[in-house]
């Protein structure tokens, strides 16, 4: 039975990862930060099928424990400080955890297990002001804020690690994937959790910021998966993953309402509080090298996501009301 660690297992993407290594027959050990309460909430179903060990991005000595104690096959880096706007407000931390963090763990792997296999969770947001449409492995990076700056140093840190001590280290440059597990302040389910509000008669109006950014949207669940076929192949290498496919934000809104039977334009109200010091205006990935390599492609579209999203906000609310 394979180990694989998961760092962030307790996010969007850790949660859906753990579900799918369980179901491959994986031995999964989930690394979570000590807090004064738990944040189990998405991994509560599988809470007793996986092991939980404490570590912290931010300490050296609790990440070379993790290795030394589990010595996995596989490790997959899924933890950071990953909202955008957090990042203009707490900058120093960001590079701490989403930058320096990658390096943290890379060097315990280097010192202790050096055959384990890395997974680095890069990001679309690294393109920024975006150099080509779409954006494959080979565009430029052009980071908008201190989070995309950070995630550039952890995709650097992972290839020169690769290069320098021949580690099989990928890194996943993965855009925007969403789930009914997604946090609430990003912006879809900020959406879709708003119209459940809104159709349940519990608000009256939804605010949001730029409403013209386009991004192109996947389901987590089928991200998930391309991130352990990456540790399958024969030799690493980096991947965009995507769906080729890019939406506004307006769309967005647009597709949640009309699926409750409403209009957008009735209950959306821009709030300048919402917009950014800089913006990414669009995203869209070429999924062509993962498709070719990794034989792997979304499942899920747009409009399946988008009724995914509101069904369950909807139904989770109704559920609280009771
Ligand atoms: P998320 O829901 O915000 O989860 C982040 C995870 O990191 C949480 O489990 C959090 O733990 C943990 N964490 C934060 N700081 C930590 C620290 N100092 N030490 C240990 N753990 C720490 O993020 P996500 O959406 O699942 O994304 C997963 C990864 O993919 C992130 O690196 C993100 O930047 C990247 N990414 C995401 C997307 C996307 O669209 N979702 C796209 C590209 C890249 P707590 O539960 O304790 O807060
Ligand atoms: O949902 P968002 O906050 O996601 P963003 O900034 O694209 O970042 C997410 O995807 C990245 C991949 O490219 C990840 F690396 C990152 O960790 C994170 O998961 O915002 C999407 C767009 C932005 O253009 C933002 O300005 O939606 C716009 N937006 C408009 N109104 C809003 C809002 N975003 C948020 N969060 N809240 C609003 O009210």
């Amino acid at each position: 039975m394979p180990t694989a660690i998961v760092t962030g297992v307790t996010g969007q993407d850790g949660s859906y990862l753990a579900d799918f290594l369980l179901s491959k027959g994986y031995r999964v050990v989930g690394m979570v930060r000590r807090s004064s309460t738990v944040t189990f909430g998405r991994i509560e179903h599988i809470q007793d099928d996986i092991e939980i060990i404490q570590g912290d991005l931010h300490d050296q000595s609790s990440l070379v424990s993790v290795i030394e104690e589990y010595r996995p096959d596989e490790v997959y880096n899924l933890a950071a400080q990953s909202f955008v706007p957090t990042s203009w407000k707490q900058p120093v931390l960001t590079g701490e955890v989403t930058a320096l963090g990658v390096t943290r763990m890379m060097e315990a792997i280097r010192l202790v297990k050096p055959d384990t296999r890395f997974y680095q969770a890069s990001s679309s947001e690294m393109f920024g002001k975006v150099r080509e449409v779409p954006q494959t492995e080979a565009t430029p990076f052009y980071p908008r804020s201190p989070y995309g700056v950070a995630k550039v140093y952890g995709h650097w840190i992972t290839v020169n690690y690769r290069e320098s001590y021949n580690l099989f280290a990928c890194s996943g440059i993965l855009f925007n994937h969403e789930s009914p597990r997604r946090g609430l302040e990003f912006v879809t389910r900020k959406i879709t959790h708003g119209v459940a509000r809104i159709k349940l008669g519990l608000a009256q109006e939804l605010r949001l910021g730029n409403l013209e950014s386009q991004r192109d949207w996947g389901f987590a669940g089928d991200y998930v998966e391309a991130m352990w076929r990456m540790l399958q192949q024969d030799a690493p290498d980096d991947y965009v993953v995507s769906t080729g496919v890019t939406h506004s934000v307006r769309a967005f809104c647009e597709a949640a309402f009309g699926h409750v039977g409403l209009n957008y334009e009735d209950y959306v109200i821009q709030d300048p509080r919402f917009y950014r010091p800089a913006e990414v205006d669009l995203l869209v990935g070429s999924p062509e090298h993962a498709r070719k390599k990794l034989g792997w492609q979304p499942k899920v579209s747009f409009e399946g996501l988008v009724e995914m999203m509101v069904d369950a906000d909807l139904q989770l609310l109704g559920r609280e009301a009771i």
